[in-house]
C-alpha cells in the first residue's frame, strides 16, 4: 500500500500534478507515489539512508531484527496487560478501560500520513513505507501523564529526526504540528454528544523544531515488540518521553511544518492548566492537583516525580533560556 489518488496531492499542495511545470520534480513524484519501493522513495526525496533493514511480519504482528537502543529506562516494565487497558485516548472515550473496547475493531489499514507546510515538497507517506524504511528500535521509556499516573513502556519506533530530515523543511519551519485522524464514524468519542469530552477534533499536538529533533523524540508503531495496539494509539503516533502524556499524540495522519506556533488540543481547552511545553516538573503544579508524585501503575507508594520525567540530561539545555514556571 502506498499513495494515493492524484486528489491526495491536489489536496496537499493545492495545485494539479499536470499544473507542475518542472518535470523532472513532477516525475520523481509520480514515482514515489507509483512506486513505494525504496529506490523510488529515494530518489524522489534525496534520502540517503535507506536500507530496508526492517522486516515486518503481518502473520505473526511482531517485529523482527529490533534494534536495541541504549535509551533504556533500566527499570521494571508495566505489564502488557496494563499498558494496553489503562489508557487515554478520548476519540474512544473518556474512561481508562473504554479505549481498549471501543478501538478493538478501529481499521488502521490503509493509513497514509500527509506531510505539508514549510517543506520543500508536501507529499503523502504510507504507512507500509515508513515501516520499510526506518529500521525499527525498541526504546524503554517512562511516560508520566498528567494526571499524575505512571508506566515504564518498551516501544517500538524510529527517531522523528530521521523522518524530518528526509521531508525537508524549509528555513522557514520552527515548529511541527500533528493531527489525529478525524473521523466521528469509527472514533465514536468525536461524536459532539455521546461522551461529551469537550475537546476540539481532530486531536492536536505540537513540538519547537528542536525538540523533535531530539534524539529522544520517536515516533512508535509498537510495543513490547508488536504491532501497536489500537488503544495505544496504532498505526503511528508520537512519544516525548520528558513531557507529560498528552504531547504523545496518537494515529497520527498529519504532519505540518509550521512559522508559527501551532494550537495544541488541551492548550485550547484550557491553557491554565496545560501548557503547550507540558515539560514535566515536580514544582510547577497543576492548578487543580500536586506535580509532585505520581503513582506508578502497578505501585502501592507514591513516588517523586522527577524533572523532565528523569531525562533531564538529555534535554534540560534546550530550556536554559526558559521561565519554566511561565512557560509550563
Ligand atoms: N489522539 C489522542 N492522543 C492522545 C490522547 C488522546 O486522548 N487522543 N491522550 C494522551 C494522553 S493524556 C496520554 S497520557 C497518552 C496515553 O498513552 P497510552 O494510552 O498509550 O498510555 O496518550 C496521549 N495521546
Ligand atoms: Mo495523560
Amino acid at each position: 500500500m502506498l499513495i494515493k489518488r492524484s486528489s491526495d496531492i491536489e489536496q496537499l499542495s493545492g495545485i494539479r500534478p499536470s499544473e507542475i511545470t518542472n518535470k523532472e520534480i513532477y516525475q520523481s513524484r509520480r514515482r514515489f507515489l507509483r512506486g513505494g519501493t525504496a529506490l523510488a522513495l529515494g530518489s524522489g526525496l534525496g534520502i540517503t539512508s535507506m536500507l530496508a533493514t526492517q522486516k515486518v511480519s503481518h502473520a505473526a504482528s511482531r517485529f523482527s531484527n529490533l534494534i536495541k537502543s541504549p535509551f533504556n529506562a533500566g527499570e521494571t516494565l508495566t505489564p502488557y496487560k496494563d499498558v494496553t487497558s489503562y489508557n487515554n485516548y478520548y476519540e474512544f472515550g473518556t474512561s481508562k478501560s473504554s479505549p481498549a473496547v471501543m478501538a478493538k475493531n478501529f481499521k488502521t489499514t490503509p493509513w497514509t500520513i500527509t506531510v505539508r507546510g514549510e517543506v520543500e515538497k508536501p507529499l503523502t507517506l504510507g504507512m507500509e513505507d515508513i515501516l520499510k524504511h526506518y529500521p525499527m528500535e525498541e526504546r524503554i521509556y517512562r511516560l508520566r501523564c498528567v494526571e499524575a499516573w505512571s508506566m515504564v513502556v518498551p516501544w517500538v519506533g524510529f527517531p522523528l529526526a530521521s523522518l524530518i530530515k528526509d521531508m525537508k523543511p524549509t528555513s522557514k519551519a520552527k515548529y511541527i504540528s500533528f493531527r489525529t485522524l478525524y473521523d466521528p464514524k469509527r472514533m465514536a468519542g468525536q461524536k459532539p454528544t455521546l461522551f461529551g469530552s469537550g475537546l476540539d477534533w481532530p486531536y492536536r499536538e505540537g513540538l519547537r523544531m528542536d525538540e523533535a529533533m531530539n534524539p529522544l523524540t520517536i515516533l512508535a508503531v509498537g510495543l513490547y515488540g508488536e504491532f501497536m495496539p489500537n488503544q495505544n494509539g496504532a498505526p503511528i503516533r508520537l512519544i516525548v518521553p520528558w513531557k507529560y502524556g498528552f504531547k504523545s499524540i496518537k494515529s497520527i495522519v498529519s504532519i505540518e511544518f509550521t512559522e508559527n506556533r501551532p494550537n495544541t488540543t488541551w492548550t485550547m481547552l484550557a491553557p491554565k492548566e496545560y501548557g503547550f511545553y507540558a515539560n514535566v516538573n515536580p514544582d510547577v503544579d497543576h492548578p487543580r492537583w500536586s506535580q509532585s508524585r505520581e503513582r506508578r501503575l502497578g505501585e502501592f507508594r507514591k513516588r517523586k516525580t522527577l524533572l523532565f520525567n528523569g531525562y533531564a540530561e538529555q534535554v534540560a539545555g534546550m530550556y536554559k533560556d526558559l521561565d519554566m514556571k511561565k512557560f509550563f
